[in-house]
């Protein structure tokens, strides 16, 4: 079980002030009406076009899930939909999650290839049928059964840069080392009147052991979202952050009082005490309460992360604290 450390936090974010000169109050005082809260620069259109689709009448649903696949077309965001790097053999496999923080219902696909929309078809995972998780050769058929179209995702740049990565004899691979590939969107959205909604979509880590699965389409790792508590999201080394379930990890911890900044931290500290190589590793947290107030944490600062956050109109990118 988790404990609050208030103390921690404060002697935590006090340590690391100095390096986080473009820090805003991560909790502004919330004010009514809905937020959108994003993972990296690429979550500023995302939130957009969420906040677009809510304001025209959409559900919270419908503007995460439509958001969301303005970053899944985007060609130049190269960890996530259309223009993902692929795995280590050259094929695109894309994973996704959305929840509705009302039903308590998510649903999900993993390893989808040729479907541009994973988040899509993780919408319709969960409104169509009893599954909550689609894997692989299955989630492929469901989604041409829903009506995608299969296409290839590669697109000139990632070819290329696949090609590099194969021609290098010195090359990592995640038989041995990490590679570098990160930048999932994972969006919360919360409308003002206690509802939440969590999504995320990835081409997970570049250059992956076929059928890797990360944490993005894990429901309670990538995205948990449950209209008591709130909502929380992650991006980074989901093979690290599995093993803590993050998101709803974070979100329980809210269940006990915290806000959602609290909560972040709270969740990282946690990790690098319980596992100190963690305290490098590309980890970092998004939440949000149904009130609207947000919490954002990356575990350091070499992997700070950057997130968008839509709320009366206004749209900035911002920074998170970093740990370490
Ligand atoms: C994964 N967590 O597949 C994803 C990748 C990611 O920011 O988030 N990158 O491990």
């Amino acid at each position: 079980m988790l404990i609050i450390n208030r103390r921690t936090f404060v002697k935590t974010v006090a340590g690391t002030a100095a390096l986080v000169a473009t820090e805003p109050q991560a909790t502004p005082s919330p004010e009514p009406g809905p937020v959108f809260l994003s993972t990296w620069a690429h979550g500023k259109p995302a939130n957009e076009r969420a906040a677009e689709v809510f304001r025209a009448g959409g559900s919270l649903l419908d503007a995460v899930e439509k958001g969301i696949n303005v970053v899944e077309d985007d060609p130049k965001v190269t960890s996530v939909g259309y223009g993902g790097l692929p795995n280590a053999e050259g094929e695109v496999e894309l994973d996704a999650s959305i929840m509705d923080g009302t039903r308590h219902r998510a649903g999900a696909v993993c390893g989808l290839h040729k479907i541009r929309h994973p988040i899509s078809v993780a919408r319709l995972v969960l409104e169509k049928t009893r599954h909550t998780t689609m894997a692989g050769e299955g989630a492929f058929h469901f989604a041409l059964r829903m009506g995608f179209r299969a296409e290839q995702l590669l697109t000139p740049e990632s070819l290329k840069r696949w090609l590099e990565w194969k021609a290098d004899p010195k090359r990592a691979t995640f038989w041995q080392d990490p590679t570098e590939n990160h930048d999932t969107i994972g969006m919360l959205a919360a409308d003002g009147k206690g509802h939440v909604v969590a999504g995320c979509s990835t081409s997970g880590l570049a250059w992956k052991i076929p059928g890797r699965v990360g944490d993005s389409p894990l429901v309670g790792c990538g995205t948990y979202a449950d209209d008591r508590y709130g909502a929380a999201s992650a991006t980074g080394d989901g093979d690290l952050m599995t093993n803590y379930c993050t998101s709803v990890s974070i979100v329980h911890i809210m269940a006990r009082g915290a806000s959602p900044q609290d909560a972040c931290v709270e969740l990282l500290e946690h990790m690098a005490k319980t596992d100190p190589k963690s305290r490098s590793g590309q980890i970092c947290v998004l939440a949000i309460n149904p009130r609207g107030e947000i919490g954002a944490a990356a575990m350091n600062k070499v992997y700070r992360l950057k997130y968008a956050l839509w709320r009366s109109g206004r749209s900035p990118i911002l920074e998170s604290v970093a740990l370490y």
